[in-house]
C-alpha cells in the first residue's frame, strides 16, 4: 500500500485540513501519515483561531516520519508561518529522493480567517514551490501569487506562474460564476490541460481544496501521471460534492463526503 503524507493544519470539524486529507487518502486506497502544522479552532460556521505548532515540533514530526516510512507522495496544506515553512524546507531538502509534492496554498479560509501569515507567502514561493510537483491555487490565491511575484495583470497568469517558478500550476476555477467549472493545468514546458465539470449546487463545500490536493497526491503515489492524477481527482471531488450535498453536519458550510470511491 502506498504511503501518502499530509503536512497540514487540523480542522476539528473534520471537513478540511488533516482530517479530510486522511479520509481522502484512505478512501482512495492509500495509507495516510500526518504531520500537523497548526491547530485551528473551527466548526462549519467558520474559523475562530489558529495556533501554529512550534516549528521544532513540526520538524521532529517530519524527521520521525521521513526517516522511517517510505513516503510515495506528499500533500502540503496550511503553513501558518515562516518558521514552520523553514522546518518543512529543511526536512524535505535533506531527502535523497524527494517524492511528488502537491501544495495547496491555503491562505484565507472561506470564512475570512487568515491561515498563513503574510510574510510566509514570499518565503513559500521562493523556497517551497521549487520542491513541488504541482501547486493548486483557487482564484483569490492566484491573484495573491500574481501580486506577490510582481507580475503584470495578464490573461495568461497560469503559464506565467508555471514558467516563473518552474513548477506546474492547477488554477481552480470553482470561485468563478457559471454552470460549468473549468480548472486549467499549466506546465512549465508550455503544455496545458483543461478539466471541465458541471457545477453542483450545494451548501456543503467545506474542504474541497483539501480533498482535491490529497486525492492528486494519492494518485501520484499510485503511479498515475500528473494529467491522469488530476483527472481522477476531479472525478473524486465531483462525487464527494454530490455525496455531501444532503449531509446535515453543523449549521454552516458542511463538508463534502469522500466515500470509498475506488
Ligand atoms: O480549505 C482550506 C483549509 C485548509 N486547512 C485547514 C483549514 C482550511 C479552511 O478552513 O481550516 C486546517
Amino acid at each position: 500500500m502506498e504511503i501518502v503524507l499530509s503536512i497540514a493544519g487540523s480542522d476539528p470539524s473534520a471537513g478540511a485540513g488533516i482530517q479530510q486529507d486522511l479520509k481522502t487518502i484512505t478512501a482512495l486506497g492509500g495509507y495516510g501519515a500526518t504531520v500537523i502544522t497548526a491547530l485551528t479552532t473551527q466548526n462549519t460556521m467558520g474559523v475562530q483561531s489558529v495556533m501554529p505548532v512550534p516549528h521544532s515540533v513540526v520538524r521532529s514530526q517530519l524527521h520521525a516520519i521521513l526517516s522511517d516510512l517510505d513516503v510515495k507522495a506528499i500533500k502540503i496544506g496550511q503553513i501558518p508561518n515562516v518558521e514552520v515553512a523553514q522546518a518543512i524546507v529543511a526536512e524535505l531538502s535533506a531527502l535523497e529522493h524527494i517524492p511528488p509534492i502537491v501544495l495547496d496554498p491555503v491562505m484565507i479560509s472561506t470564512s475570512g480567517h487568515r491561515l498563513m501569515s503574510e510574510e510566509s507567502i514570499a518565503y513559500i514561493c521562493q523556497n517551497i514551490f521549487p520542491l513541488c510537483t504541482i501547486i493548486t491555487p483557487n482564484i483569490p490565491e492566484t491573484q495573491t501569487l500574481q501580486n506577490q511575484s510582481g507580475m503584470p495583470m495578464s490573461s495568461d497568469v497560469g503559464m506565467a506562474l508555471a514558467k516563473l517558478y518552474n513548477v506546474a500550476f492547477l488554477l481552480k476555477g470553482g470561485h468563478a460564476q457559471g454552470s460549468q467549472m473549468t480548472d486549467i493545468l499549466y506546465m512549465p514546458n508550455g503544455n496545458t490541460a483543461t478539466y471541465t465539470s458541471e457545477r453542483i449546487v450545494s451548501h456543503n463545500l467545506h474542504g474541497t481544496g483539501c480533498t482535491l490536493s490529497s486525492a492528486i497526491a494519492t494518485f501520484l503515489a499510485q503511479d498515475a501521471t500528473l494529467v491522469e492524477a488530476i483527472s481522477k481527482a476531479k472525478d473524486v471531488i465531483s462525487s464527494a460534492i454530490i455525496r455531501g450535498k444532503d449531509l446535515d453536519i453543523g449549521k454552516g458550510n458542511g463538508p463534502v463526503w469522500v466515500d470509498f470511491l475506488r
